[in-house]
């Protein structure tokens, strides 16, 4: 027996789980699990709710609320989400655990006296207006490698690659959209580089690793890999624990790995069991490809510095988008978890998304091929082989599993494929080919489907008893067969199917494949998968694009007391000036008729100064005023949102209303 330490990346604590998440990485995960804990290995299966990073500071600050409670908000969404997807962890703990803080700030500190980890004053966007240093997502611009626009400060979303904040081309503070300065700071740097060459002996060596993980980290290896910032200048996180770095915590990816451990060690003093014995036979990691950089280097790269066992394998599922469009959580276009299971079980779900395509591979949830795949797979294929047997069984058997007779070659060749599906299947797994495994169990209830129509045991059981006898007994084995074999797939409805065949459920996959005696009763027949109709799909799809319609409008219905409610008025601009350390933005003085506003728009990309002077435009003068890197703003001037084009006016007077 081994042992195996399974984990699925830590989801951060800022929004539930959707199908993406499910699919990547915590349905293969569970998978793996129940496969191992039912081949009798030992498992433990861990994860925890990620809860620090900006991500989370920036949306509590947006909430006003603290960071903490936020997350803990999300802790609870998230584990119930998982826990209602059957996702079987032995510990699901949070990275504001005590003992996450703890087994942290001792990892910090052995990697620091080790000399792994070194101070340097380096150069950080500061956000004057802010007051106050923009460590990551605080900051956003264009991404130095592949140009893409959106990039934030740690990491960029179209070439997947990590960054630096001071990086970014330019870069803007996401809290006040204002250009960040330059400013120098102290910091704790990770001395990655030095595990260049071992990194290297590792990855190649290392036949377990799926190529799309190998590929990507050879890939960066040869970029060369410099040394990495360990510590961030905020208040929300791990305080960095040593004499002269208050104010500065861990950067959350340098403590968000431990979260494997101190979830486990959480495990250990509950149940008395070391988990370093886990750790230490075989630790296998699933996760998301958005994240193969950090798994296959940082990690690997600490835990070489710390001077423990690598992971035996990294299991990187791929992308899933939705209705052929890429999935965004800010656009909602995105299938959270809760709301697909306020219609459908968990099961289903669990099925389609596994079915779909192999894990190292992209792919797409589209409603009408989750519909085709449950009703063809689920309900014409697999549900209506065990409904025949098990109704056959009861009315020409009386429920019990008949007694076999001499077989025939058709008989031997169904025996002897119901008798090799657990090694296939487990075979499958084992290589981490879920969907291939699936896929096998799929095909011999079609096969199962073909022999019973060939065998017609509602007439033979007429004429030639015995044929039909042999047909159910053999049906049986595969339903159960198949029950066991697809409990790490399906683990609810199994259960209901080894229930209507009277087996017990605690069984090992090895004696999957034994067979039921003859005379065994067998419970009454239920419908286990059930049709999913055009119209729920219809209605599921409407209610997917409406949301989208929505967010692409991003606009409710106002009345016209609310439109009137806008003064809007003819202005004519007789001063502008650039914003100094702004591109984007002019100040400007308008003449609105019966006075002069200093207004600060975002036109300076698209006008120079002279360009604006003296054109006539419309302004919205019952604005609040504002401040904008720190000038006062006391309106707007109307332009439109992409091409930052000015609305103008002719032949109007300055001063007058537009109604
Ligand atoms: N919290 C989630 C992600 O980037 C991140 C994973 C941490 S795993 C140690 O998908
Ligand atoms: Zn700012």
């Amino acid at each position: 027996m081994s042992k195996v330490f399974i984990t699925s990346a830590l989801p951060y604590a800022n929004g539930p789980c959707h199908l993406g998440h499910l699919r990547s990485t915590y349905i293969p995960a569970d998978i793996y699990a129940r496969y191992n804990r039912m081949k009798g290995n030992d498992v433990l299966f861990v994860c925890a709710s990620d809860e620090h990073g900006t991500p989370i500071a920036v949306r509590a600050e947006q909430e006003g609320l603290p960071a903490k409670e936020v997350a803990g908000r999300y802790y609870e969404m998230i584990k119930n989400d998982l826990d209602s997807c059957s996702i079987s962890f032995d510990n699901f703990s949070r990275t504001t655990d005590p003992k996450h803080y703890e087994i942290s700030q001792n990892f910090f500190l052995k990697l620091y006296e080790k000399g792994f980890i070194y101070e340097k004053i380096i150069k950080q966007p500061y956000c004057v207006e802010c007051s106050r240093f923009l460590p990551d997502r605080y900051v956003e611009g264009i991404c130095p490698h592949c140009n893409g626009e959106g990039a934030r400060g740690d990491h960029c979303e179209s070439c997947g690659r990590h960054l630096e904040p001071t990086q970014l081309i330019e870069p803007t503070c996401l809290i006040c959209k204002g250009t960040p300065e330059i400013r120098e700071s102290k910091q704790y740097f990770f001395k990655l580089s030095h595990f260049q060459d071992d990194l290297q002996k590792w990855i190649e060596s290392n036949n377990e690793l799926p190529p799309n993980v190998k590929n990507y980290a050879l890939q960066w290896l040869k970029e060369g890999l410099k040394d990495w910032i360990l510590t961030r200048d905020m208040e929300w996180g791990i305080p960095v624990p040593l004499e002269g770095a208050e104010g500065k915590i861990i950067y959350v990816w340098g403590e968000a790995f431990l979260g494997y451990i101190s979830s486990a060690a959480q495990w250990s003093e509950r149940t008395g069991k070391p988990w370093e014995d886990y750790w230490n036979d075989e630790a296998i990691h699933f996760i998301g490809k958005d994240i193969i950089y950090h798994h296959s280097i940082f990690w690997p790269a600490l835990l070489m510095a710390y001077g423990c066992k690598l992971p035996y394998t990294i299991i990187a599922g791929e992308y899933l988008s939705l209705e052929g469009r890429k999935m965004s959580t800010s656009k909602n276009w995105v299938i959270w978890a809760s709301d697909f299971l306020e219609s459908f079980d968990s099961d289903t779900l669990r099925y389609y998304l596994i079915a779909n395509a192999p894990l190292s591979r992209d792919t797409d949830f589209s409603w009408e091929d989750f519909q085709r795949r449950v009703n063809d797979e689920l309900a014409d294929v697999l549900g209506n082989f065990l409904h025949r047997t098990f109704t056959f069984t009861t009315r020409f058997f009386d429920g019990q599993i008949p007694e076999p007779s001499e077989f025939d070659e058709y008989d031997n060749e169904f025996e002897s494929r119901i008798k090799a599906l657990p090694a296939t299947v487990g075979g499958y797994i084992e290589k981490f080919k879920f969907r291939e495994g699936l896929i096998e169990i799929i095909k011999l209830a079609k096969y199962g489907n073909k022999y019973f129509n060939d065998k017609e045991p509602w007439k033979t059981v007429k004429t030639s008893k015995n044929v039909a006898a042999n047909c159910l007994y053999l049906a049986n084995q595969l339903s159960k067969t198949m029950a066991i074999t697809l409990i790490p797939y399906m683990p609810v409805k199994t259960q209901e199917i080894l229930k209507i065949l009277n087996v017990d459920d605690d069984i090992n996959w090895d004696d999957a494949a034994e067979f039921i005696p003859a005379g065994h009763l067998i419970g009454e027949a239920k419908p286990i998968f059930t049709k999913v109709d055009d119209d729920i799909i219809t209605k599921e799809k409407e209610e997917l694009y409406e949301n989208l319609k929505e967010v692409e409008t991003m606009k409710d219905e106002i009345s016209i007391d609310d439109f009137a409610a806008m003064d809007l008025r003819v202005g004519k601009i007789i001063g502008a000036e650039n914003v100094k350390k702004s591109k984007n933005l002019l100040k400007l003085m308008v003449d609105i008729g019966e006075k002069e506003i200093q207004v600060v728009a975002g036109v300076a990309q698209k006008y120079s100064p002279e360009e604006v002077l003296n054109k006539t435009v419309i302004v919205l003068v019952n604005l609040p005023p504002a401040k904008l890197f720190g000038i006062k703003s006391e309106g707007m001037l109307l332009a439109t949102d992409d091409n930052m084009s000015l609305l103008t006016v002719e032949g109007a007077e300055i001063g007058e209303n537009i109604k």
